[in-house]
């Protein structure tokens, strides 16, 4: 048995070595480090797949993601005072950034904020909420297909590129909003609770122009008990990105 076990960890091992190599590489391209952080996906790249494809996943967090880590911290690096800023405090003093990098900060930061979440929010097996949640969802929105369809109308009906969200404020209320672009509801002081992004980069590999059927099946993955996590903070007020 322990024969066997190591020999499949030597295995791995060598699979390991061989998928390294582009990494060490795709390392060694990028600039230098910044405050700024791209999360590891909190599980694998094919966990999403009853709705979102592995290489889609992979090249999102990777490419799209990291792009907005690297020139978010390139945007910032003149200016110290904002390196020790939260990612939330950034966001919502856009006003206080030098007006040089503020497109910057907006777009790049705005999209690290976007995507930390949805990707936190994803790597479930759908379904529906329970507790806490369950009761504003019904409280607002009347039922949760109510709510699921009403989120889902204003994803699909976004022109062009952007997110649909459900805020939360102190006292658990829910609301359903989009933003164009990179956009987040921070610049106006809200919290997302979730988010889902319509970029076509989000979906077109698999569904192509297809938005609705992306969106239908967003829900089958949903983590609702980590969206629980976040509604309970979004009340406590500890809620970040
Ligand atoms: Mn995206």
């Amino acid at each position: 048995m322990t024969t066997h076990r190591r020999a499949l960890f030597g295995a791995a091992a060598a699979m390991a070595t061989v998928w390294a190599a582009p990494r060490v590489a795709l390392a060694q391209a990028q600039p230098p480090a910044g405050p700024h952080r791209l999360p590891d996906l909190p599980y694998a790249f094919d966990a999403n797949e009853a709705a979102v494809d592995a290489r889609t996943m992979e090249l999102h967090w990777r490419f799209h993601h990291g792009a907005q880590v690297n020139n978010l911290n390139a945007a910032i690096r003149d200016h110290s005072a904002l390196h020790d800023m939260p990612l939330d405090r950034l966001l919502m003093n856009l006003g206080q950034v030098p007006e040089g990098v503020r497109t910057a900060v907006r777009n790049n930061g705005g999209g690290h904020a976007n995507h930390t979440m949805f990707w936190a929010i994803m790597g479930g097996r759908g379904g529906e909420p329970s507790g806490e949640l369950a009761q504003a969802i019904a409280r607002d929105f009347g039922d949760f297909a109510t709510f699921r369809t009403r989120f889902n109308a204003a994803a699909n009906g976004l022109f062009g590129s952007g997110w649909a969200f459900v805020t939360a404020d102190r006292e658990g209320r829910l609301a359903v909003v989009t933003r164009p672009n990179q956009d987040n509801p921070l610049f106006d002081g809200q919290r997302v609770l979730m988010g889902n992004d319509v970029w076509e980069h989000a979906y077109y590999l698999r569904y192509q122009n297809r938005r609705a059927e992306y969106t239908a099946n967003w829900w089958n993955v949903l983590d609702w008990a980590r969206i629980g996590e976040r509604f309970a903070a979004a009340r406590a007020g500890t809620l970040t990105v």
